[in-house]
């Protein structure tokens, strides 16, 4: 942390970035640490792959997270003196932020909770046992003394609170109510970040949604549930793919489960899979041997191809892991 609060003092422009697809936890961090880093008196741009989504909006009233655009704002993120990494420690994930940056030769800070053996930032701030980056950036803010406005607070608590499927998932320890205790104490109302976060779903995503309650299937005795969602289908119901966003989490839901998988086939043909274990599996160890990653009960991959090509194999592998094969 020390280090990291050297770079702060020390550089005058920063960059923020979070990985594709961003979510509750790379917004609320990306938010709150430009919000802390504005109050230094420092310059700060926030450059994501992707739009912020409707329901993250709040997070950003001003539209400073900007969609990179690399024409208008190569430029700007070459003259930065520090990268921001949060919540990912994949270059793939960055897309063409993270092939700039690394072309650029900037100097990165990564703040991250994903297990990652690859040295990745030039600091790193990693910390595995954190539900969330939030968690780590609401300590790293409280480590440089500084001030937490509510709308920081609000940031960080929406981090926390996706991360943990609002406090139910195996992720959520002591520290997580410890950090969101103190997070209310600065003005955080949390019917109110629920009702922004999840209250607010497009009548597509419902509709999706309905469809996948009726398209799971269990393998492995009932112990594996799945589904797959074509891009197809989700255009037909006014969706789209970041609508799928904790769909993977709901068929743990049903009695006996105790894994859960989505495919779903993305608009560029490839092929999103998410992995979801009630606690009694690890499952990245399957996602890295596919390429992917993540936590040891929420992990995925980003494969080539369409679902069909996968789906038999992820399955299958799966099934040994639950009859302790592997
Ligand atoms: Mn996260």
């Amino acid at each position: 942390m020390q280090r990291v609060r050297e770079c702060f003092a020390k550089g005058r422009r920063f960059a923020l970035t979070t990985h594709v697809n961003p979510d509750g936890d790379g917004l609320g961090c990306e938010a709150a640490l430009a919000a802390f880093l504005s109050q230094m008196g420092k310059e700060v741009f926030v450059f994501n792959s992707n739009p912020v989504p409707s329901n993250y909006q709040f997070l950003d009233p001003d539209g400073k997270i900007l969609e990179y655009d690399r024409d208008r704002h190569h430029e700007i993120l070459l003259s930065v003196d520090f990268v921001i990494i949060l919540d990912i420690s994949d270059w793939y994930r960055l897309r063409q932020v993270g092939i700039d940056t690394r072309e650029g030769r900037l100097k990165r800070i990564c703040i991250d909770h994903h297990p990652n053996d690859k040295a990745f930032g030039d600091i790193t701030l990693l910390d595995t046992t954190a539900s969330s980056t939030g968690e780590i950036v609401y300590q790293l803010i409280e480590y440089c003394e500084g001030e937490f406005t509510s709308s920081m607070a609000e940031a960080l608590y929406t981090s926390i609170m996706t991360d943990t499927g609002s406090f139910r998932f195996s992720n959520t320890k002591a520290n997580s109510f410890a950090i969101a205790n103190e997070l209310v104490k600065k003005g955080v109302r949390p019917h109110l970040v629920y009702q922004q976060v999840y209250e607010r779903q497009t009548r597509g995503k419902i509709k999706l949604f309905a469809y996948v309650l009726n398209n799971i299937s269990f393998v492995a005795g009932g112990k594996i549930a799945w589904f797959k969602l074509s891009h197809k289908t989700i255009a037909d119901f006014g969706a789209v793919a970041s609508d799928t966003e904790g769909f993977a989490d709901y068929p743990r839901v049903v009695e006996g489960v105790e894994i859960s998988v989505m495919f779903v086939e993305m608009e560029s043909g490839r092929t999103k899979v998410s992995l979801r274990s009630k606690g009694n599996h690890v499952i990245n160890k399957i996602a890295q041997k596919f390429g992917g990653g993540g936590h040891a009960y929420a992990a995925g991959v980003l494969l080539d191809g369409n679902p069909e090509e996968y789906i038999g194999e992820i399955l299958k592998e799966l099934t040994a892991l639950i009859r302790g094969e592997t």
